[in-house]
This record gives structure tokens, C-alpha cells and sequence, in this order.
């Protein structure tokens, strides 16, 4: 009897540290079970401050843009009290849809003009001196890159193609204004600080642009450089409102209309088939 009582003694202890063991083993698993499920928690956690983040972030720059067109729309350059707004790398104006002063005249005795007709110098020639009669565009950009320029214009005096056939053009605060050539030649203007410059008159930042031919009629032209001839690119890098300024240099050049594309964007053929979407004008703040 002592032996067998011994025995189960021995087996009830034995059994009981087994469970214990069992006990503790379970128990000890428990807070690692927590632990883990905090840690799975924990990025789940992170994910969603993230997206919430990353959502505000979306709303703040949402706030940005709207703010931002009408900061542009608001901060007009000095010069004009409107501006045409660029649409897909297109602006296309009006040239009488400007003030003027001195002696411009606005003339519709043309049948191949549009809008109320063209502006034509009456005055005293500026063959050398930019500036006199300055007309004023501001150009509202949100179409960033290299535009080439082109008017539509003419000559109404006489009959010879050399004569009253240009007038000064500027972009006193774009990234880079030039004339460039099929061939790679750049000239950059007088007084810009750059070089090399075209042949013939330009100071002060001004090219002198002319047309070609004899032809009496307005044509889509605008080159500068003499017997040089190279076509007009002006570059906008940021988005903004930019100005642009004519001036008077020789007496009836009729100038009806004038178009910029982007040169990456369209063909001067292309740009030309859509020159008939004129640009919106719009009043500065
Ligand atoms: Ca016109």
C-alpha cells in the first residue's frame, strides 16, 4: 500500500507540474498574441494618419491652385488693366484690342482683316529709337515653354514691300526673347546682353520685326534681322502674366492681329488652322 500511495503521489505531482507547465506556456503566449496585435495595430495606425495626411496634403494643394490663379489673375505687371489668357499653348489677339496713344490709328478699310480692323502709325518715323507710341499686351501663362511669334500685318503706303513694313516688339520680363534660323542661328537684341545680334537697328532690348514681299496684302509674317531673316521665339518658364510692348518704327505698317504657339506643340501650319480661337480677355484685379 505505502508503495502504491507513493507512486500516485509521485504521479499526481508529476501531473500537476505538467499542467502548470501547460498553464504557463498558454499564459506566456497571451501577452505575445497582445504584442503582435498592437504591432499589426500599429501600422494599420500609421496607414491611416499617412492617407489622412497624404489626403490633406491633396486639399492643401487644392487650396494652393485656386489661390495660386488668383494670385496670377491679381498681380497684373504694370502697363495694362487687362489680359488675354493662353489656352493649350495658344494665344491669339486682336491687335486693336489694346490702348493706345500718339499717333496710332485704328483703320478697317481692308477687306482680309478681322475683328474692328487694323492699327496703323500716322506719326513721325522711329526707325532708330524704340519706344514712342508703346502699346501694351499682358499675356497670362499657364502653358510653360518656347512660343513663336507671328502678326498678321501689312503695308498701306505705296507699293513697295521694304517700305512701312515694320514695327518694334519687346518682352521686357520673359526668360529669353530671339530670332532664330532653319540653319541653328540665334540673335538675341540690342541692349539684352547677349549676343550675338541681328543685322540692322535693335536697342534696348527691342527687335525691329518686318514682313516680306510685295504682296499688298496681310499676310502671316513676323522676321527680324535684314536679309537675315529669322523668325521671332519668346520663352515663358513659369507660369504668370507676362507683358508685351510694340512700339512705332516705320509710318503705315497696318497690323491686324498677332498669334503665339508653342513651338513644341504645333506646326506654324497647325497653329495657323486654330489662330481663329481668340484668346479670353479678362480685367486685372
Ligand atoms: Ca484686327
Amino acid at each position: 500500500m505505502t508503495l502504491l500511495k507513493t507512486l500516485w503521489i509521485r504521479s499526481s505531482f508529476i501531473l500537476l507540474l505538467f499542467s502548470l507547465l501547460i498553464f504557463e506556456i498558454s499564459c506566456s503566449s497571451d501577452p505575445e498574441t497582445i504584442v503582435e496585435e498592437i504591432v499589426q495595430e500599429d501600422p494599420t495606425t500609421d496607414q491611416d494618419e499617412d492617407s489622412a495626411d497624404d489626403t490633406s496634403g491633396d486639399d492643401t494643394s487644392g487650396d494652393d491652385t485656386s489661390d495660386g490663379e488668383g494670385t496670377v489673375s491679381s498681380n497684373c505687371p504694370q502697363g495694362g488693366t487687362t489680359f488675354f489668357s493662353e489656352s493649350n499653348g495658344l494665344i491669339s489677339v486682336e491687335f486693336e484690342n489694346t490702348a493706345f496713344n500718339g499717333d496710332w490709328e485704328l483703320r478697317n478699310d481692308a477687306d482680309d482683316v478681322s475683328g474692328d480692323g487694323y492699327m496703323v502709325w500716322t506719326g513721325q518715323q522711329r526707325l532708330n529709337q524704340p519706344g514712342e507710341g508703346k502699346a501694351t499686351f499682358l499675356i497670362e501663362i499657364t502653358t510653360t515653354g518656347t512660343y513663336q511669334f507671328l502678326w498678321k500685318s501689312a503695308f498701306r503706303m505705296g507699293d513697295n514691300g521694304t517700305e512701312h513694313n515694320d514695327s518694334w516688339l519687346r518682352f521686357p520680363d520673359a526668360d529669353d526673347f530671339f530670332g532664330e534660323k532653319g540653319n541653328g542661328s540665334i540673335v538675341y537684341p540690342k541692349g539684352s546682353g547677349k549676343e550675338p545680334n541681328p543685322e540692322g537697328s535693335s536697342s534696348d532690348g527691342w527687335f525691329k520685326i518686318y514682313r516680306s514681299g510685295n504682296n499688298a496684302s496681310f499676310v502671316w509674317q513676323a522676321r527680324t534681322s535684314d536679309n537675315d531673316a529669322h523668325d521671332i521665339f519668346v520663352t515663358f518658364s513659369e507660369e504668370g502674366i507676362y507683358t508685351m510692348e510694340v512700339s512705332a518704327r516705320s509710318s503705315f505698317h497696318g497690323i491686324d492681329r498677332f498669334l503665339l504657339f508653342n513651338k513644341d506643340s504645333f506646326t506654324r501650319q497647325e497653329a495657323l488652322g486654330m489662330a481663329d480661337s481668340f484668346s479670353a480677355q479678362s480685367d486685372c484685379n
